[in-house]
């Protein structure tokens, strides 16, 4: 039977690398359009029959669309394909790929390029919010090549700034999902936290670890990983999440001080395998927590003065950088934009070969 071909391209976006569909080239009906992206990112551990890599970090997908609102330019919904389980998951979002979705837009077609720069806003369709992302598109197209460099990710290329308007509660409905900046959970303190992406915040003392192990040390560490599990499932509810075993939300941050001269140090687990870097929103939210009085990290850090507050975020490969406009007139603070600085860049475009023995209608 001839396999179902579908048009695609791969980009990197930030530290993850995913395959971009066009909305229009999948199935409307969900359960069908989840199948054929988990074939297209391939089944169990290692993914070998598809183009994922066995990693969270290489298991994601962008569907791009035309805006549904007239404050965008275009339309994404991201779905995280849940490695070894061949489950889609589009509860979270990604900042790293959602910095492809600019390039993407202008590669398919669905956004014209202006000269030098262009701003494109893209609806996330996962939380509702919006982010806009400015372009390096000399002559309308789009550049890659530059010099700008991201930790964790070789070599250099063309900036992508993306700002994030107002995304707190973008999943859980407020910024403090259980409505208090502590809770307790099996004896240890956290601060759960939505700024774009849920993710509780724990002190990596608290564990017994210094913070400073490397995310092969933690990811071997079965006793850390069943803790934080139970932690999370416990958790999850109360964050607004529902039933969190199947989800890849919320994230689970150890925090610890910073060692390079950052704001603070990180290990995040995205749930269960500790990241070799930061996700972008993740990072957004952990860094929210830091400015919070109260919080699990607060005490950790020294929070910088002024309203616009340039953050370090340290984590295993090495820093993010966060910029962190803030109203602080309530008791509260309120982030009315987070800007971050990706690269990104067009791997492969073509057509996606997936098996078609299911008897799937066409897209
Ligand atoms: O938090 C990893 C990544 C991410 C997600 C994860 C991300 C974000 O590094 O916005 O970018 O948390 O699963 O791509």
């Amino acid at each position: 039977m001839k396999q179902l071909e579908v048009p695609f391209m791969q980009l990197r976006g930030g530290s993850s690398k995913g395959l971009y569909f066009l909305r229009s080239d999948l199935p409307l009906d969900e359960a069908t359009r989840n199948d054929i992206l988990v074939d297209a990112v391939g089944r169990g551990a290692r993914q070998i029959d598809g183009l994922g890599g066995g990693d969270p970090l290489t298991s994601k997908v962008a569907i791009v669309g035309p805006a549904s609102r007239d404050d965008a330019d275009v339309d994404f919904l991201f779905a995280q394909i849940v490695v070894g389980e061949d489950l889609v998951d589009t509860t979270p979002n990604c900042g790293n790929i959602l910095a492809g979705v600019g390039p993407y837009a202008i590669e398919a077609g669905l956004i014209q390029g202006s000269d030098e720069s262009t701003r494109v806003t893209v609806h996330m369709v996962n939380s509702g919010k919006l982010c806009e992302l400015q372009l390096c598109t000399p002559g309308g197209a789009m550049e890659y090549e530059g010099d700008a460099t991201i930790d964790g990710v070789p070599g250099t290329g063309a900036p992508i700034i993306c700002n994030y308007l107002d995304v707190a509660g973008s999943i859980c409905g407020s910024l403090l999902p259980t409505g208090s900046v502590s809770d307790e959970v099996d004896g240890v303190t956290m601060t759960c936290i939505d700024n774009g992406m849920p993710v509780v915040v724990l002190r990596a003392a608290d564990f017994g670890l210094s913070g400073r192990e490397s995310p092969e040390q933690l990811n071997a560490d079965e006793v850390l990983k069943k803790r934080l599990e139970s932690i999370r499932l416990q958790i999850g509810p109360k964050m607004n999440l529902g039933d969190v075993a199947d989800k890849a939300i919320p994230k689970m941050c150890l925090v610890s001080p910073a060692e390079r001269g950052g704001l603070i140090s990180t290990r995040t687990f995205i749930p269960h395998k500790c990241h070799s870097a930061v996700g972008v929103l993740g990072a957004v939210s952990a860094a929210t927590a830091c400015i919070l009085p109260g919080s699990v990290a607060f005490d950790l850090v020294d929070v910088p003065a002024g309203d616009v507050k340039q953050i370090s975020v340290e984590h295993p490969s090495g820093e993010f950088s966060i910029s962190l406009d803030v109203d602080d007139s309530s008791a509260i603070p309120r982030i009315r934009k987070a800007g971050v600085l990706r690269t990104a860049r067009l791997l492969s475009r073509g057509v996606l070969y997936v098996p078609n023995s299911k008897k799937r209608g066409k897209p």
